[in-house]
């Protein structure tokens, strides 16, 4: 039998120096660190074609066995971002109004969040991210997928950093739950939301919670044996 194995050559990594090596990951460091989770957008619009490139990006994420099992549902339109703020708000007042309990409430406080998600209309686009636990295989047949969170996370966050390094600000936000996004955005029910990306440039004078600036140093999120 033939095997379905074929191999082409690699391209894209050029040999560099351990200087350069360690300069470009300095420079990696550096343009990430400035990203921010806002929630204060501007409504200036942000063209089609940039989030079609950003999810270009997003699209080259590993899968498991290059299943590629995301659907990223991008919505412009002002009547069904109302729809979606509607319904995460609905949830998200259960949340705040004790659902979430005591103790995930008070780890809250420090970002300053509350049920109220006037950027879920302000910003021109929010990306519902979808993840599918089975999906069409190359001849339209139903295959299923492999390692899905973990897919659908990686492809998430080239996404955001693809959005971050065009220069736009991102909102990864989970209204809870979100399965709503199903039904106004009309996937089916082997896709389940991961995520709600809120996307657009900041509003003027936007500000965001210092407690968030912090990130753990090296030596607590690294270990080498
Ligand atoms: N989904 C709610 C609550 C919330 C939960 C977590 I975990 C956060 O990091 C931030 C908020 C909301 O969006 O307000």
């Amino acid at each position: 039998m033939d095997s379905a194995y074929e191999a082409v050559p690699l391209t894209g990594y050029e040999p560099v120096d351990d200087e350069t090596l360690l300069a470009r990951a300095e420079a990696a460091y550096q343009a990430l660190a400035t990203r921010r989770s806002l929630r204060a957008f501007s409504d200036r619009p942000v063209p089609r074609a940039v989030i079609e490139q950003c999810l270009l990006a997003a699209g080259t994420a590993p899968s498991g066995a290059n299943h590629q099992p995301w659907h990223f549902a991008c919505v412009s339109s002002p009547e069904l971002k109302r729809q979606i703020r509607e319904a995460a708000e609905a949830e998200e007042r259960a949340f705040y109004e004790g659902r979430g309990g005591e103790r995930w409430l008070r780890d809250l406080e420090k970002l300053g969040t509350d049920a109220d998600k006037p950027f879920l209309e302000t910003a021109p686009w929010l990306i519902a991210v979808f993840a599918q636990l089975q999906s069409p295989d190359e001849a339209g047949d139903p295959r299923k997928n492999y390692y899905v969170k973990e897919s659908v996370g990686l492809a998430t966050g080239f996404l955001i950093q693809a959005l971050h390094s065009a220069g736009l600000a991102t909102l990864t936000h989970t209204p809870n739950p979100m399965k709503f996004l199903n039904q106004v955005l009309g996937r089916p029910s082997s896709e389940r939301p991961f995520v709600l990306l809120v996307v657009g440039h900041p509003a003027e004078g936007a500000t965001v919670p210092r407690y968030a600036l912090t990130k753990k140093p090296l030596d607590a999120i690294a270990s080498f044996q």
